[in-house]
């Protein structure tokens, strides 16, 4: 373990490296474009030193809007060779060149925390922002929930958990024998046996081939599309989202017809997700009703959500007590445990953080602030890594990574 002398120093230094001028690539090398829920997160890290920068981020995310309210999951501002798929393979229309799927809604969240640090600063900027958050979100209320009122994700990368276990049924099912050649870049820039595999990998070009293949016509792809999964990801950042944009509207005294409605069949979708012999919220396939038997770091962002559980909370207690580096994204007690492979078992800050706050919004402080001080210790012995063995603390994939820093800035710092 090498001790972090200077964190704070070195995290702004890392933003300041990530920066390509209003908007901030994840890492150097591995991930070299804008990223949805990254810049989201970034953003909270810039608004500590420079809050106009902060705003900056998520307006230029914004940019990249289409015109039926889809907000993409990456924006290619300027070609790189270092990343693959590339927008040539994407495919995609709209004002810049971007991929066609989402990730998890976490910008309104996000904005809201960085409006009340300084509301005089930001209530124009957050009111140009409304109507375009409010978009996207009526384009994910139409295009993703499944019949519970659960959001589904129609990629694995749209959940932003690539290889989560959560998937295994739904892409075992899947036929990628015709994805034809293609040229992985990850690979190239960090340790392949902490990185998906070639199986996973088939299918996750497989897909985006089908959504091109189809003009990501969502209407289309409602049937086309073989992956279309109910999780917990999306159904808690939508519903948390949701709720922050009708306190934003009344604060703001803005339109916010639909928003309780939304609110109401988002709660009886996270409510869906809870899988009771498994005694956790859980993925659900929408092709075939199947729940996963996954217990993620997803399933603790009920109370980011505002849903409480017991459950969930005892759950939480023994991985705080027994993980040395929780919270895991994967449950170290199942056969499929990957302590290094990304979504199968490393602990990620930015999903510590987020559940973080939603222990700490519905009262639970002294869990919020364990869960703080070991991501904490986490990041000044390891570094701002992309994410962290959960048993050794060892860093894992990318380095001086956005995300990692933000999280010290704004939380574990
Ligand atoms: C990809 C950038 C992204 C994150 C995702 C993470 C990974 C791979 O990297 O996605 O090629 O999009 O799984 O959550 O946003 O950091």
């Amino acid at each position: 373990m090498n001790q972090h002398t200077n964190p704070d120093r070195e995290a702004r230094n890392i933003l300041i490296a990530n920066d390509r001028g209003g908007y901030t690539i994840p890492t150097e090398g591995l991930y070299p474009y804008q990223w949805n829920w990254d810049s989201a997160i970034t953003a909270l890290g810039f608004a500590q030193f420079d809050l106009d920068r902060a705003w900056v981020e998520i307006e230029t995310l914004f940019t990249g809007q289409w015109d039926n309210g889809m907000v993409p999951h990456i924006l290619f501002h300027q070609q790189d060779e270092g990343y693959f798929p590339g927008p040539d393979v994407w495919g995609c229309n709209g004002p810049i060149p971007s991929s066609g799927i989402i990730q998890p809604p976490i910008a309104a969240t996000m904005t809201r925390k960085i409006w009340e640090q300084d509301t005089a600063f930001g209530d124009a900027r957050m009111k140009a922002l409304f109507p375009k958050l409010r978009a996207w979100h009526r384009w994910i209320m139409k295009w993703r929930l499944d019949e519970f009122g659960a959001v589904c994700t129609t990629h694995p990368w749209e959940a932003g958990r690539d290889n989560a276990p959560d998937w295994d049924n739904s892409m075992a099912r899947m036929d990628a024998s015709d994805v034809g050649e293609y040229k992985r870049r990850d690979t190239s820039h960090v340790n392949s046996e902490d990185r998906p595999t070639k199986f996973d990998y088939d299918r996750y070009i497989r897909l985006v081939q089908i959504g091109r293949k189809a003009a990501w016509d969502q209407q289309k792809l409602l049937s086309l599309n073989p992956f279309r999964i109910a999780d917990p990801t999306m159904t808690f950042t939508t519903l948390r989202a949701a709720r922050d944009l009708l306190v934003i509207s009344e604060q703001l005294g803005l339109a916010a017809e639909g928003l309780s409605t939304d609110i109401e069949k988002l709660e009886a979708g996270a409510r869906s997700l809870w899988n009771e012999e498994l005694g956790s919220f859980d993925a659900r396939d929408a092709h075939t009703g199947e729940m996963s038997g996954s217990v993620s770091n997803a399933s603790y962002l009920c109370w980011y959500a505002g849903v409480e559980s017991d459950k969930m909370l005892e759950r939480l207690k023994a991985t705080l007590e027994t993980v040395p580096y929780p919270v895991p994204s994967y449950d170290p007690e199942m056969p499929k445990f990957d302590a290094r492979r990304y979504w199968r078992g490393p602990t990620w800050a930015f999903m510590n953080m987020m559940i973080g706050f939603g222990l700490q919004d519905l009262g639970h402080t002294e869990h919020a602030n364990q869960l703080r001080k070991k991501t904490g210790d986490l990041i000044s012995g390891f570094g701002f890594a992309e994410y962290f063995d959960p048993i050794t603390g060892s860093p894992a994939g990318g380095k001086a990574f956005s995300w990692t820093a933000a999280v010290w800035l704004h939380w574990a710092g």
